[in-house]
């Protein structure tokens, strides 16, 4: 309620403060865009969950889920109803056990990035893994073939070249997070930095 009173006048409340609107899809990614192709890639769990490797017909095979969602770059830029395909975080996670230890994931890339969520972070049905962005097979600079969407948080929680989930008992800072970047990014609440 507070924020309405503080916004703009004409400013939309899907946006979040601080941000602008944009309709290019910027690409944002640190160092060299990984070769993964399709045929190859596999998502893998492991850590405190039973361990599994997903290839990506395997992923196929798993209900399929399309959703429109807004999404809002750490960098100030928010793209507003932006429609992704694929797996949901709940649907993938159907199949595998976690031990009850685990509180925290990694989410591995190939390359090397990583980013940590929190367990309720993670597990919501708003999150996919995501290979179809606006009904067209997902662009290799967008993180093609597979990447994780995670619409609630700044997008850098948004793996792209998605390789696997490292189920903890404790939070370990991915990349960004380590180098500066809030441990949970709330757009809405503006964690960008980690002294936020
Ligand atoms: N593997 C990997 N995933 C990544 C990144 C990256 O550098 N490598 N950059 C992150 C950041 S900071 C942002 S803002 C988004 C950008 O996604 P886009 O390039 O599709 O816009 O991807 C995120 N996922
Ligand atoms: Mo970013």
């Amino acid at each position: 309620m507070l924020g309405r009173l503080f916004r703009k006048p004409g400013q939309n409340e899907k946006v979040p403060p601080g941000q602008s609107l944009t309709e290019r899809f910027p690409v944002l990614t640190y160092g060299p865009v990984p070769h993964v192709d399709a045929q190859s890639v596999s998502v893998r769990v492991f850590g405190l969950g039973q361990p599994r490797e997903s290839s990506f017909a395997d992923l196929k095979a798993m209900p399929q889920t399309t959703l429109t969602r807004d999404i809002h770059c750490v960098t100030h830029w928010s793209k507003l109803e932006t429609e992704w395909s694929g797996v949901s975080v709940p649907d993938f996670m159907s199949g595998v056990e976690l031990d009850p230890r685990a509180t925290h994931v990694l989410v591995h890339s190939y390359g090397g990035y990583t980013t940590n969520l929190e367990l309720a972070d993670f597990l919501r049905p708003d999150n996919l893994l995501t290979y179809t962005y606006a009904g067209q097979p997902l662009e290799r600079e967008h993180g093609g073939p597979l990447r994780l969407l995670v619409p609630h948080l700044y997008l850098w929680k948004s793996a792209k070249w998605l390789s696997g989930f490292e189920f903890m008992d404790h939070e370990q800072l991915g990349f960004w997070e380590r180098n500066g970047y809030h441990r949970r990014g709330d757009p809405f609440k503006e964690e960008r930095y980690s002294d936020d």
